[in-house]
């Protein structure tokens, strides 16, 4: 009765690792003055899935939060604590995106380190008392793959996306100004997550389990 209960185990151990973190929105956010992280950018894009330009100044690291605001308001910043300051919401297990006072676009990009299949998953949420509205996107590899539009505070809008990516292949998380540019204040969380590729050992171990439930069934 024993070896049944192995088996399905170490089967249930090697399915429950198949998905691997790839990435955080939030938690992978840098405490450097450094606009790069890992496999994350962050910046500016003058056009929606545009060229996105890393900050290059406006670092800010102060009791509030971390991260970048241009002068004319493009920022992307991750709280410290939670308060409202001004009309805006701030918490910290979102990260705080404003498009700029032109048009320009607040971007965070993460690029896949290897090929494969990716679950980006994640949502916006409108963080001010009185938005005027946002546009915001999700463009992987330059396609438009999600596209929302924010219009009432604490709106949330979620996404979940799975998709095959070559090594080198940009997942752009956008936040736009939806052609009014005033309490634009937008949230953005989420992780990446990769369909793990099995190693030899664990294709080996999963032969064994699979052999050894087979072996069980016929001696029944
Ligand atoms: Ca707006």
């Amino acid at each position: 009765m024993i070896l049944p209960l192995i088996a399905r185990a170490s089967l249930f151990v090697i399915l429950a690792t198949g998905l691997v973190s790839a990435g955080n929105i939030v938690t992978d956010f840098p405490a450097s003055n450094l606009p790069t992280n890992g496999d994350w950018i962050y910046g500016a894009a003058a056009t929606v899935g545009g060229a996105v330009t890393p900050f290059a100044a406006g670092f800010i690291d102060d009791s509030d939060y971390l991260g970048w605001a241009l002068g004319d308001s493009t920022l992307v910043l991750r709280p410290k604590h939670t308060f409202t300051g001004g009309t805006v919401y701030y918490v910290t297990d979102f990260l705080n995106l404003h498009p700029g006072s032109g048009g320009m676009n607040a971007v965070v990009r993460w690029t896949a380190p290897s090929a494969g299949v990716y679950l980006i998953a994640g949502q916006f949420k409108s963080h001010d008392v009185i938005p005027s509205g946002v546009n915001a996107y999700v463009y992987i590899a330059g396609v438009n793959e999600y596209a929302t539009l924010l219009t009432t505070t604490l709106q949330t809008a979620g996404f979940s996306i799975s998709k095959s990516l070559a090594a080198g292949q940009t997942v752009d998380f956008i936040v736009n100004f939806a052609g009014t540019y005033i309490n634009d204040s937008t949230g953005l969380q989420g992780s990446i997550t990769s369909s793990a590729v099995p190693e030899p050992s664990s294709m080996l171990l999963m032969g064994t389990a699979a052999a050894l439930l087979a072996l069980v069934r016929r001696r029944r």
